[in-house]
């Protein structure tokens, strides 16, 4: 019946059921009221800058150029009598550095912040409501009032690009999709076994032998054989500091923060391949492979003066490429046993009174973090840098489930909760029978959707310590920009609300609905997504 009467209306009166319509924006704003009516951008439309002009030019510059995309339409970023968008930095309390506050109605949008970075947000939600590409359609912006503001402020997502390479352009449609969706930061897994791929000045090897590697990706991981002497190692690649320079400055401009993670003491197969003397035996297993690597020449030695010094060295060219106040600096699954037989890391633990091999990787990581803090940043290593001790400051991400995270949070650490279930997002989605091969396990979008950052088991004071929540993409098995879309859409989103949205007004329902206008958008830029039905439960 009810439906019955819409129709009619809808045929009469279609002004009057488009007005009704709800507007469909993920992560689901803190809250949202939709009134009648529609603003219409055109060619008479300018973005205004109340304040702080010069702060906010590139966000206006940023939404400027995607209506262009979208409509064709210069709109001049100045004052003048008419319509148009206002930003405006003023000082607004309940919103935090990141909320804002949206006010559409049919004779101009007004969008209010704390911050450069509640602008974007802003922008981004009015962005939401428009059409992805180029279109002749009027772009109406449905008349509405937000009142937004984020639930926690880490809101990650990760990219491994040693295991395979990404190009730069890859890596920014990443950081658009993060953007578009309210994620800050992009944690870069610039380095691992298979690939150095962040160019340092003062080691050239890194990338000139580090980055390069024999390509077996036909394979299946575990059956990725050791390449045999003298196979030619071409395939790989890495980005270069301009490159770098680039990326951080897109992200910027979308409030997104590039955190990049420098790995360390393990899974530096491709910096040994480069400079053998690092590691414990003192040489390399070459070529590289997309394969398995034995301990003794795949980690740094802690024993060795000279892997302090090149790591110090590295270091300052990372601090001066990224702003970002964490460095990530790894810590995950040492094999430590090539330590206990290296006469070098023996000596280190005497003369520092380290009682196992954890203590030395803690020792390692330690150094590491004084070094960092003197440049005043901070550490962020994976859960297994708790094991031998936790360095004094660092911050912690749990990723073997979040007994880690729980741990660090009791001792006072921050923690970012990053579990493998559900956040991995190489893990199967659907399937697997269809799906692409993955590494295994099974983060359904529902499994995501559900996810609650703060266990239970820490106190609300404890609980304060957890940041937010972060996916992980590692790529062994991911080989192309289409198939990390395919692994990240629409997951991505379901995460995004989980770390925004207030945790009461998590809805299923509501969020498989406003998806579909999502899935519109992904038609038009072609993007490859999972269309599963996430309405139930798989
Ligand atoms: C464990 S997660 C790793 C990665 C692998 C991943 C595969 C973590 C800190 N280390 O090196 O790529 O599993 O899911």
């Amino acid at each position: 019946m009810t439906k019955k009467i819409t129709l009619l209306l809808a045929l009469f009166f279609p002004f009057l059921v488009l007005a009704q319509q709800p507007v469909s924006i993920i992560p689901e704003p803190v809250s949202i009221q939709r009134n009648d009516g529609y603003f219409v951008i055109d060619g008479h439309t300018s973005i205004r800058l109340e304040n702080e002009k010069k702060e906010l030019k590139p966000a206006a510059e940023f939404l400027a150029a995607r209506i262009k995309e979208i409509s064709g339409y210069e709109l001049p970023i100045k004052k003048r009598r008419g319509k148009s968008i206002r930003l405006a930095i003023e000082s607004i309390s309940n919103l935090g550095e990141e909320g804002y506050e949206l006010q559409v109605t049919p004779t101009g949008i007004s969008i209010k912040a704390n911050s450069k970075a509640g602008i974007v947000y802003g922008m981004q939600s009015v962005l939401q409501t428009l059409p992805a590409v180029r279109t002749n359609a009027a772009l109406q912006v449905p008349a509405m009032r937000i009142t937004d503001y984020p639930r926690f402020s880490w809101r990650g997502m990760h990219l491994d690009v040693s295991r395979h390479f990404f190009s730069p352009e890859a890596v920014k449609q990443y950081i658009d999709l993060m953007a578009t969706y309210k994620l800050n930061k992009f944690h870069w897994h610039l380095v691992d076994d298979p690939g150095w791929r962040i160019e340092i000045k003062k080691y050239p090897k890194l990338t000139q032998v580090g980055a390069w590697r024999v390509d077996q990706t036909d394979k299946p991981w575990g059956d990725r054989p050791q390449a045999k002497p003298g196979e030619e190692p071409t395939y790989g690649g890495f980005y270069t500091q301009e490159q770098i320079k680039d990326i951080v400055a897109y992200a910027a401009q979308r409030n997104v923060t590039v955190v990049p993670e420098i790995e360390m003491p393990g899974h530096v197969a491709s910096a040994i391949a480069a400079y053998p003397q690092l590691s414990c035996a003192g040489k390399a297993q070459l070529p590289l492979t997309g394969g398995d690597y034995t301990n003794m020449s795949s980690n740094y030695c802690p024993g060795n003066e000279e892997v302090f010094t090149f790591l110090e060295d590295v270091l300052d060219e990372v601090v001066a490429l990224f702003p970002s106040q964490y460095i990530h600096i790894g810590g995950d699954e040492v094999d430590k046993s090539g330590w206990k037989k290296c006469p070098k890391c023996q000596k280190r633990m005497a003369d520092e009174g380290l009682e196992n091999v954890e203590e030395l990787q803690s020792y390692f990581i330690q150094r590491i973090e004084k070094y960092l803090n003197s440049k005043n940043r901070r550490i962020i290593g994976w859960d297994e840098i708790l094991e031998g001790g936790l360095a004094p400051q660092a911050t912690v991400m749990s990723w073997r489930g979040e007994s880690g995270g729980i741990e660090a949070a009791k001792m006072g650490h921050d923690v970012i909760m990053t579990p493998g279930s559900p956040v991995y997002f190489d893990h199967y989605q659907a399937g697997p029978e269809g799906e692409p091969l993955a590494i295994g396990g099974f983060n359904t979008l529902k499994k995501v959707y559900d996810y609650e950052p703060i266990p239970k088991e820490l106190t609300a004071e404890e609980g304060r310590h957890v940041l937010g929540a972060q996916a992980n993409v590692w790529t062994e098995y991911i080989t192309t920009a289409s198939h990390l879309q395919y692994m990240v859409l629409p997951r991505m989103l379901a995460l995004a609300e989980v770390v925004w949205s207030p945790k009461e007004s998590r809805d299923w329902a509501g969020f498989n609905q406003r998806l579909q206008s999502q899935f519109r958008a992904f038609d038009q830029k072609a993007l490859n997504y999972s269309k599963g039905n996430f309405t139930v439960d798989i």
